[in-house]
C-alpha cells in the first residue's frame, strides 16, 4: 500500500472505531451502585457527586480545617465546601473534578454559570427510576454489576427481606471481612447460625462454605470478590491464605464462579479521611502466580492498584489462561496511567481483557467514567489498527465491532462460562 493510501485507510478506520466504540453498549463489571430496591443506598445527584471520596481527598489538599469539623457538616454543607474549594477557588483540573463537569455537560446542564443552587434544583425534579434509565442511556451501559456485602447491615436487611430484582443490576459477593478480619468475622457468622470456631477445623470450613453457598444463591452472584493488601501472600500461614484455599476456592469451583482479586489497596493509611483514607502499595505478584498455577480449575478475575504491578500482571495473564485482567482501578483510572495500561494490555494480551470498569459509587458517575474511558479506548484501538494497516492488513468493520464487543463485556462473559 502506498503511503497516501495507507493514511486514508487509517483515518477511515479511526472514524469507524470512534463510531463503534461510541455505539457499543458496555457491561460494567464492577461498581458500587445498587438496584433501586435498596433505596437510599443507591447514590445519585449533585451533592453525592460532590462528596465522592475522590473529591474529599482532593479538597483536603487545600483545606486547613480539622477533619472532624468537615465530618460534622451535613451532606449539602460538605458539597458546598468541596464545590467552593475545587471548582471556584481553583480550576477543576483533576480527573475526578473533570468527571463532575463531563457528567453535568452530558445531562445538558450549564456548569460554567457556577450556580450550585440551580444545579440542585434541576436534580430535585427527577424520579430515581427515570434517572437510572437516563444515566445508563447517556453512559451507554447495558448492565452494572453491584458489590454486595452480607457484612453490611443495611444491605443485608434488604436481601433478607427479598425484593423484585431489576435485571440491569447483577450481583457480586464481596467477602473482604471473611479473609481480612477472620477474628472479628467468626463471631458474626456464629450470630447468623453458622457454627464456626476461630481455628480452621474441617467443621468450621464446612460452615464457611455453607455461608458462601447461601449468599451466592440468595444474591445470584456472578462472581465472588475480595480486595487484598500489598502484604497478601500465598501460600502462607495466614487466615486469608488458608480460608481462600480451603473454603473460598473450593466454593468457587463447586458453583463454577470466578474469584475476583483486587490487589494492592492499603486500607486506612489516613483514617481521619474515612472512606477517602485508603492508599496503595505494590503487591507480591508471586502470590497470584502461585494461585493461578496451583488451582487451574479456578478462574481469577484480577485488577491491581499499583502502577508498578501492571506489567507483571500482563505477563502472568500470558502464562495462565485462568487469569482475566480487568479495569483500571481507582488511582490508575486517570488518563495518563490508563493510556499506558491499556496500550500495554493490548500489546501483551490482545483483546482477551476487560480494559475498564467504572467503580462508580454514584449513579451519575457512570456517564463520565464511560465517556472518558471510551475516548481513551478509541484512541488506543485506532492506533493499534493503524499499526496493522502499516503492515498491509486492513481490519473490516465487522471485525472492529467484534473486537469492541469483546472489550466491553464479551471477553469477560466468555471467561466466566
Ligand atoms: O475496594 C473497592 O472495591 C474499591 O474500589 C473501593 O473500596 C474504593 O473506595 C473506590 O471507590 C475506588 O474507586
Ligand atoms: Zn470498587
Amino acid at each position: 500500500m502506498n503511503p497516501a493510501k495507507a493514511e486514508s485507510v487509517k483515518s477511515g478506520v479511526a472514524a469507524q472505531v470512534e463510531k463503534i466504540v461510541g455505539a457499543t453498549p458496555v457491561s460494567d463489571i464492577h461498581t458500587h451502585l445498587y438496584d433501586p430496591a435498596f433505596g437510599d443506598l443507591l447514590l445519585w445527584g449533585i451533592d453525592d457527586l460532590l462528596v465522592y471520596h475522590y473529591l474529599v481527598a482532593e479538597a483536603f489538599r487545600y483545606l486547613d480545617m480539622p477533619f472532624e469539623t468537615f465530618w460534622k457538616l451535613n451532606k449539602p454543607q460538605q458539597a458546598d465546601l468541596i464545590w467552593d474549594t475545587l471548582f471556584l477557588q481553583n480550576s477543576p483540573i483533576s480527573e475526578a473534578c473533570r468527571g463532575v463537569l463531563t457528567t453535568l455537560n452530558a445531562l445538558g446542564l450549564d456548569a460554567k454559570k457556577r450556580d450550585l443552587p440551580a444545579l440542585r434544583k434541576w436534580f430535585a425534579d427527577w424520579k430515581v427510576e427515570d434517572y437510572i434509565t437516563r444515566c445508563l442511556e447517556l453512559a451507554g451501559v447495558k448492565a452494572v454489576c453491584m458489590t454486595n456485602s452480607p457484612f453490611d447491615d443495611s444491605e443485608r436487611a434488604v436481601w433478607e427481606k427479598g425484593f423484585h430484582r431489576d435485571g440491569r443490576f447483577t450481583a457480586a459477593l464481596r467477602i473482604d471481612p471473611l479473609l481480612a478480619a477472620w477474628g472479628d468475622t467468626a463471631p458474626m457468622l456464629n450470630g447468623w447460625g453458622y457454627a464456626v470456631g476461630v481455628s480452621l477445623t474441617e467443621k468450621t470450613i464446612a460452615q464457611v462454605r455453607g455461608f458462601l453457598a447461601d449468599w451466592t444463591e440468595k444474591i445470584q452472584a456472578r462472581y465472588l470478590m475480595v480486595s487484598l493488601g500489598p502484604d497478601f501472600d500465598f501460600p502462607a500461614d495466614t487466615f486469608a491464605a488458608r480460608l481462600l484455599e480451603k473454603a473460598v476456592l473450593p466454593h468457587c469451583r463447586e458453583f463454577g464462579l470466578p474469584m475476583a482479586l483486587m490487589l494492592g489497596v492499603k486500607r486506612q493509611v489516613n483514617p481521619e479521611l474515612r472512606l477517602a483514607g485508603d492508599g496503595v502499595g505494590a503487591s507480591k505478584m508471586t502470590a497470584l502466580e502461585h494461585l493461578c498455577g496451583r488451582f487451574p480449575e479456578n478462574k481469577f478475575l484480577v485488577t491491581v492498584l499499583a502502577r508498578e504491578n501492571q506489567h507483571e500482571l500482563c505477563v502472568l495473564a500470558r502464562k495462565f489462561r485462568n487469569l482475566h485482567v480487568f479495569g483500571c482501578w481507582w488511582f490508575t483510572n486517570v488518563p495518563s496511567v490508563m493510556e499506558e495500561m491499556t496500550r500495554m494490555r493490548l500489546e501483551l494480551i490482545g483483546l482477551s481483557v476487560t480494559p475498564q470498569h467504572s467503580d462508580a459509587r454514584v449513579l451519575d458517575q457512570l456517564i463520565y467514567k464511560w465517556q472518558h474511558s471510551r475516548r481513551l479506548i478509541t484512541r488506543v484501538l485506532a492506533d493499534k489498527y493503524a499499526d496493522l494497516i502499516q503492515t498491509g492488513w486492513e481490519p473490516r468493520e465487522g471485525e472492529i465491532e467484534r473486537d469492541v464487543k469483546s472489550l466491553f463485556g464479551g471477553a469477560f462473559e466468555r471467561f466466566c462460562v
